[in-house]
This record gives structure tokens, C-alpha cells and sequence, in this order.
């Protein structure tokens, strides 16, 4: 067996977890992005290693780009979208000659991950982030209003989030929707307050369904393969979070099937996965374990976490060693992924709960200092203890 390698998400000098915080926390790697660089544009040498030496000074690694983004125009195969497929293989290149070489991307359209509570607080005070099923059709359908949408949902969820909408203040409206649209980082519609313009950005994909966008991310794929194999560069795909369609827009990351479908399209060693136990885990009919053991080899970064879904399927992000994960197994089945790989292949603990200092200090949503140490903390312990029951004897 063998080990991963530890890192943790760091959002770069704004964040209010710093480079020294994060090397008390135990991890030796950093995963991390440009964020500063506009959507579609490329990564420049320079901007690179000025944020690589940063890092190195802080006597840390830069083992992962989360996430180099995909512009819509590329999801969508219109507008621009050869262009900055263009600049995706340069910035490929570029990341590369700095010695940086596995890039983290998602293919969901407008929104990456979201939830419908940002500070849900659990029965020992921590706060976590929870998606709730009523709220965010509460939101799609009485608040953005979206055209069609009574359509998605059956009479019993339209009484449902009425009666939610219904009893809702303006504020806690304005928060729900500030939370789905913008609460996030990572997502491209941060700057967006507006509904009116996300419903635009919702337009621009009426025509494109699920094999339609499903061909843009293969064409994608079998443009920036070719560069990434020949300039040694791993690319992780990471799953849709949540798992499942959201406000008419197509997912094609989300299930066993899906991740059959991509790997084997493209079947090339770049091609890989950021398995992330947190999203392909908020699917019951998503077996982890069998999806590490039979695509153990096209995994090339980690996150771990567990949700807790109630019997109609809301969730909330659990202690890392709690939910509905079975990390145990997970972790045995990644250490043997690792071996068989002959690599340690980097995992971070993805988000953490709100706990003791954090809650008077200003950080992302789910990327808590404390939160997070311990989730790394547990998961450690848990890689150590599987590690050297193999080993001894
Ligand atoms: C959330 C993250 C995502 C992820 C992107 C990868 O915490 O897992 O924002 O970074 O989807 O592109």
C-alpha cells in the first residue's frame, strides 16, 4: 500500500486561512488556482511562478491547479469556444514547464456546487452547509420564477415549496438565493447579484440537453488530451454537486455510467478523475467503493467527505468520518488505487464544519480552518491505522 498525499485548499493571499496555518494543519500540499485570471484567459508563466514561489517560500508544494475553468462558451461549442480551447492547452503548457501537473476542472453549467444553507447548525453547534430539496425548489419556482419550471417538479413539491416560500421572510429570500447564486466560491456567477441576468445565463443553454453537452465535454476532452499527455499533465474531471439536474440545466458527471461513458471515449492516462466522495456520494445509487476499484487508475486527485441525506434525499455535509460514507472502506480501497498507480496520489479533506475560532473568522463557505483540520486530522489517522495493519506481518 501506499500513502496519499496530504493537501488542503487554499484560495490564495486573500484567504483567511494562510500559507503558515496550513502547514501547522499537517498538509504538505497545496492545491490551488489563479483566481484572479479571467475565465477563459490564459495562465501566463509568470503569473504561475509567482504564486509557485509563493507558495515554496511558505515551505510548501504546489501539487494541484483546482481548478482551471472551463468557459461556458466551451460547454456550450459556441461563441469563442475554439479559442479558449486554445488557451486551455497553453495554460496546460505553461502549468506544466512550472512542474505543476495535475489540473482539477467541472463541467457544470453556470453553477458549479451548490446549496441551499450555508451555516446549518449541527447538534454540537458546529455549523455545516446542507442542501434542501423544498428551499431550492422554493427558489426556482416563486423566487427566479423560471419559465417552465412547474414542469420539473410534481403537484406535491410545487404545494410543498409554496407553503416554504410562504413562510419565508424577505431576507431569509434574499438569502436563498445569494446563497445559490453567488454564496459559493469556485462557481463563475459570483459576481452575478442579479436574477434577471441568471435567468439570461439560464437561456443561453435552453437548447442544449444532457447528450448535447455530454459531446461538448468529449470534444473538449479529445482537443487538450493530446497536449496533456505530451506535456505530462493529469486532468481530473470533478463531479457534479449535487449530483443530479439542477433549474433545467443538464449534469453528465454524476453517476457510475457517466464516468464509464468519459473514461472510455477518451481512453487516455490524462483522462482522469478528482474522485470526490461528497458529490458522487450524495447519490445513493453510486457505489464508491466499486468506482475506486474499477477506476482506481484514472484517479488522479482526491476529496474526501461525507454527506448525510435524510429518506427524501436533503443533505448535510457530516464530520468527515460520519454520514453515509464508509471512509474506512474508501480509504482502503484509495490506498490500494495508490499502489497499484505507484503514486500518492494527493487528497485533501474537502470542506469542513464552522467550529470554535471559525465562527468569528471570515473564510469560504465549507474551506474552514479548524473544520478542516480536523477532518484531516481524522482522515490521517484513519490512512495510518489501514497502512500499518497492512504492513505489519
Ligand atoms: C467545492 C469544490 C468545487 C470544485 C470544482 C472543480 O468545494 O469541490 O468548487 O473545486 O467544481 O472544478
Amino acid at each position: 500500500m501506499k500513502k496519499l498525499e496530504q493537501t488542503w485548499r487554499w484560495y490564495g493571499p486573500q484567504d483567511g486561512v494562510s500559507l503558515a496555518d496550513i502547514r501547522q494543519a499537517g498538509a504538505t500540499g497545496i492545491v490551488t488556482a489563479l483566481h484572479h485570471v479571467p475565465n477563459g484567459a490564459v495562465w501566463s508563466k509568470a503569473e504561475i511562478n509567482v504564486r509557485k514561489q509563493e507558495i515554496e517560500q511558505a515551505g510548501l508544494r504546489w501539487s494541484v491547479v483546482e481548478s482551471v475553468p472551463v468557459h461556458e462558451d466551451i460547454k456550450r461549442a459556441t461563441g469563442n469556444y475554439l479559442q479558449y480551447i486554445e488557451n486551455y492547452k497553453q495554460s496546460i503548457r505553461n502549468l506544466s514547464s512550472c512542474g505543476i501537473r495535475i489540473v482539477t476542472y467541472n463541467f457544470m453549467p453556470v453553477l458549479d456546487w451548490s446549496r441551499t444553507h450555508l451555516e446549518y447548525v449541527m447538534p454540537d453547534g458546529s455549523t455545516a452547509l446542507y442542501f434542501n430539496l423544498v428551499s431550492f425548489a422554493a427558489f426556482d419556482l416563486f423566487i427566479l420564477k423560471r419559465p417552465n419550471s412547474l414542469e420539473d417538479y410534481s403537484d406535491a413539491s410545487i404545494q410543498e415549496a409554496k407553503e416554504r416560500y410562504d413562510s419565508m421572510t424577505a431576507a431569509d429570500r434574499k438569502q436563498l438565493a445569494q446563497n445559490i447564486i453567488a454564496g459559493l466560491p469556485g462557481g463563475t456567477t459570483k459576481a452575478i447579484l442579479d436574477l434577471d441576468e441568471f435567468q439570461n445565463i439560464l437561456n443561453t443553454y435552453k437548447n442544449i440537453d444532457a447528450s448535447t453537452l455530454r459531446k461538448n465535454l468529449i470534444y473538449f476532452l479529445k482537443e487538450i488530451t493530446p497536449v496533456a499527455e505530451e506535456f505530462r499533465v493529469k486532468l481530473a474531471l470533478h463531479p457534479d454537486d449535487p449530483p443530479f439536474p439542477l433549474l433545467g440545466l443538464p449534469r453528465v458527471v454524476s453517476t457510475e455510467a457517466d464516468i464509464e461513458h468519459i473514461l472510455s471515449e477518451v481512453d487516455t492516462d490524462s483522462n482522469g478523475l478528482c474522485y470526490c466522495t461528497g458529490s458522487f456520494g450524495a447519490r445513493p445509487d453510486n457505489d464508491l467503493v466499486r468506482i475506486v476499484e474499477k477506476y482506481g487508475s484514472r484517479i488522479h486527485f482526491i476529496h474526501l467527505r461525507s454527506t448525510k441525506a435524510d429518506n427524501v434525499g436533503n443533505f448535510y455535509e457530516a464530520n468527515h468520518l460520519d454520514g453515509d460514507v464508509d471512509m474506512y472502506l474508501v480509504m482502503k480501497a484509495l490506498l490500494q488505487a495508490a499502489e497499484i498507480q505507484d503514486c500518492h496520489i494527493p487528497m485533501r479533506p474537502d470542506h469542513g464544519h464552522k467550529m470554535l475560532d471559525d465562527m468569528t473568522k471570515k473564510t469560504n463557505p465549507g474551506y474552514s480552518a479548524i473544520g478542516r483540520l480536523r477532518g484531516l486530522a481524522e482522515l490521517r489517522g484513519l490512512e495510518e491505522g489501514i497502512y500499518r495493519a497492512s504492513t505489519s506481518n
